[in-house]
């Protein structure tokens, strides 16, 4: 989609730390980390929000969260443990309109989350 940031990532029209990629997804370091480890996954698909997940959409939802145990070991986190999150909307802390999910690690992550 025009104008989408990670649409300009997915495609390689703006730069990033892409850690892998497949015909439907693409992994890239978050520019303002928040723990040690913290990549984005996102489809290369343009879905605006996790309101946008239909049945339509579920191999690719599916995909996501089979290719994160060998992503948390690739990234080391595998065994001390992580956190995958996804922001939805304003209050949910969404500030990019492209579903994405957030796999954070490398230090004890706080609960609940503030
Ligand atoms: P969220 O608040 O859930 O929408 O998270 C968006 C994340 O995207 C945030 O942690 C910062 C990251 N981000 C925003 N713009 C860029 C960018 O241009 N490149 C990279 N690598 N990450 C970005």
């Amino acid at each position: 989609m025009k104008d989408c940031i990670f649409c300009k990532i997915a495609n390689k029209e703006i730069p990033s730390k892409i850690i892998y990629e497949d015909d439907t997804i693409v992994v890239f370091q978050d520019i303002e980390p928040q723990a040690p480890v913290h990549v984005l996954i996102i489809p290369k698909q343009h879905i605006s929000s996790l309101n946008d997940i239909d049945e339509d959409k579920a191999g690719i939802i599916s995909h996501i969260f089979t290719q994160i145990p060998d992503l948390a070991k690739e990234l080391g986190v595998h065994e001390s443990g992580y956190r995958v999150v996804v922001n939805c909307g304003a209050d949910g802390g969404q500030s990019v309109g492209h579903l994405h999910y957030h796999l954070l690690g490398g230090r004890s992550l706080t609960w609940p989350p503030g």
